[in-house]
């Protein structure tokens, strides 16, 4: 199996407008990220991943780019990039990008031409047709498809009608993206996270959906497209194979058995993917809005699943939380009483399952969800848009706004808690663009810097442990509980060394561990004092790794 630093490394993604704020505008900046690298130095990152940074109407924050090749003005200048870039390399850290190549913006230029008239240069940069082909519904609500008025046609947007996919059939269209790709890489970055990238390639006979089960057609219609593998090698072919850079795909709608054609070695497509099987668990047939629970085996087979897909030949990126789900502590955990430990448990999850893990901002100062009581506090076109929508059906407004205090993309899009002076200690201004959690005057980075015992300190600890261990990068993996509704269990082995760990998926104390016999257990990692009368018992959210001695 290849080895290589990108295994070996640990993503921390920041989501600017909401990481630190430098010039007292209430929204993050570049050089609010740069006031914070000897802040992430210290946790013990390797890899910075900024969700987009390039002029942006803001329609869904930065994921509509007008200008692939310009800094947003509310972030900054180029040469506060190069510095931050610079910045970066300086710590020995490394800079990944977000590239949205599946749409625009609607401002972008080529859109601005494209739909001019029908002859326009531009008309094949983006899918358009004389009537919606077929009954495709949008990730943020409504219609596919939308009439534009000087040309008389419709066109595609699988996202807000302010992200019009682009058309990658036509091969202009493709030159012009590997083109933006060399651009940022010249500029010595080291990589991209590639958003919604199974979506490029269109089914061109244009398949309706079943409009009752929009979750399943993300799968089975807008993903894996038909000449999907042919855009992702040409890509790799004309920009990627040429630096030594990392790739991650976000990747919606890809099931375990397809992912080895997206990362398997040999195939020069991606190197890794972020896959969605845990992430969509609790989404019903109409999508997030549509809750169902969960249960703790589907959440381990996922993971199951997914170690055997991949096997020798691919490799994944793991993540419990992006800037797209709730926080993680509130999701997989308990926010409340048992914040502090169901956080460091979940870190110890993520850092030692097999993969590239992928930390999302706050997660280590153990940032929950919000919920703020009325809807003009949020800011999130998709949540809003589902508001609209809502009111216009005349449905439960109420019962909408419980759902969006458990699923909605706001809760991880509070500013970072630095302080607990006002507004966080994030920006000067009196009202950031969207409001602080309320709890930071608890939960905060300068808090948990001066308590050793804190989530923080936790994560440091366990990306030491981490970097040092191979059989906990490369190793094996197999779960070792049987199928109980509380404990996670696995192993993860090489030929030098051989771990065992407990998770405690529940608020009450669990007797049974499924302890290997006739070895001698040191114990690695935990986020409990270690305590014998409770060898066989773990507390509530307790982790508990073992190294065979
Ligand atoms: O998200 C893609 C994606 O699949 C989303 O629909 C995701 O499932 C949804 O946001 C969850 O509610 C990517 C970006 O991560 C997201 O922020 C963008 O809004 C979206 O693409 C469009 O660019
Ligand atoms: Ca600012």
């Amino acid at each position: 199996m290849l080895r290589t630093w990108w295994k070996e490394s640990v993503i921390y993604q920041i989501y600017p407008r909401s990481f630190n704020d430098s010039n007292g505008d209430g929204i993050g900046d570049l050089r609010g990220i740069i006031e914070k690298l000897d802040y992430l130095k210290t946790l013990g990152i390797d890899i910075l991943w900024l969700s987009p940074v390039f002029q942006s109407p803001n329609d869904d924050n930065g994921y509509d780019i007008s200008d692939y090749r310009a800094i947003m003005s509310e972030f900054g200048t180029m040469a506060d990039f190069d510095e931050l870039l610079s910045g970066i390399h300086a710590r020995g850290m490394k800079l990944v990008m977000d590239l949205v190549v599946n749409h625009s913006s609607d401002e972008h230029p080529w859109f601005q031409e494209s739909r001019k008239s029908k002859d326009n240069p531009y008309r094949r940069y983006y899918h358009w047709q004389p009537k919606p082909p077929n009954n495709w519904l949008a990730f943020f609500g409504g219609n596919a498809w939308e009439y534009d008025e000087p040309t008389g046609e419709y066109y595609l947007h699988l996202f807000s009608k302010k992200q019009p996919d682009l058309n990658w059939e036509n091969p202009a269209l493709r030159e012009e993206v590997y083109s933006l790709m060399r651009f940022w890489l010249d500029k010595g970055i080291d990589g991209f996270r590639m958003d919604v990238i199974p979506f490029i390639s269109k089914r061109l006979d244009w398949p309706d959906i079943d409009p009752e089960n929009f979750t399943e057609a993300v799968e089975t219609i807008y993903a894996n497209g038909p000449r999907l593998h042919e855009y992702l090698q040409e890509m790799n072919r004309k920009a990627l194979s040429h630096y030594d850079v990392m790739t991650v795909g976000e990747a919606p709608g890809v099931p375990p058995r397809l992912a080895n054609l997206y990362v398997g070695e040999g195939r020069e497509e991606l190197n890794m993917i972020f896959h969605f099987g845990h992430m969509f668990l609790d989404w019903g047939p109409k999508g997030k809005f549509d809750p169902k629970t969960w249960d703790l085996n589907e959440f381990k087979g996922v993971f199951n699943t997914w170690h055997q897909a991949i096997g020798e030949r691919g490799w994944i990126s793991i993540f419990l939380d992006n800037h797209d789900f709730p926080r993680l502590a509130s999701r997989w955990g308990d926010d409340g009483l048992f914040r502090i430990e169901s956080a460091k448990m979940l870190a110890t999850l993520l850092l030692t399952m097999r993969g590239t893990p992928s930390i999302y901002q706050g997660s280590e100062l153990g940032m929950t969800n919000v919920a703020f009581d009325r809807f003009d506090d949020y800011r999130d076109i998709e949540t809003l848009n589902e508001y609209n929508q809502a009111k216009e059906k005349g449905a439960d407004l109420d019962a909408l706004l419980k759902i969006v205090h458990q699923v909605g993309r706001d809760n991880v899009r509070t500013p970072m808690q630095w302080d607990d002076s006002p507004n966080a200690g994030f920006t000067t201004a009196e009202e950031p663009w969207i409001k602080v959690n309320p709890n930071y005057r608890d939960i905060n980075a300068k808090a948990v810097l001066a308590d050793p015992n804190s989530i923080f300190y936790y994560y440091q600890r366990l990306l030491k442990l981490r970097k040092q261990t191979p059989a906990l990068i490369y190793g094996d993996y197999e779960q070792i509980d049987e199928g109980s509704n509380w404990l996670y269990a696995y192993r993860r082995w090489d030929k030098d060394g051989e771990f065992y760990v407990y998770l405690n998926f529940s608020s009450e104390p669990q007797k049974g561990l499924p302890l290997p016999a006739g070895v001698k257990l040191q114990l690695f990692i935990s986020n409990y004092e270690p305590d014998p009368s409770f060898r066989d018992t773990l507390r509530p959210w307790e982790a508990r790794v073992y190294q065979i001695a």
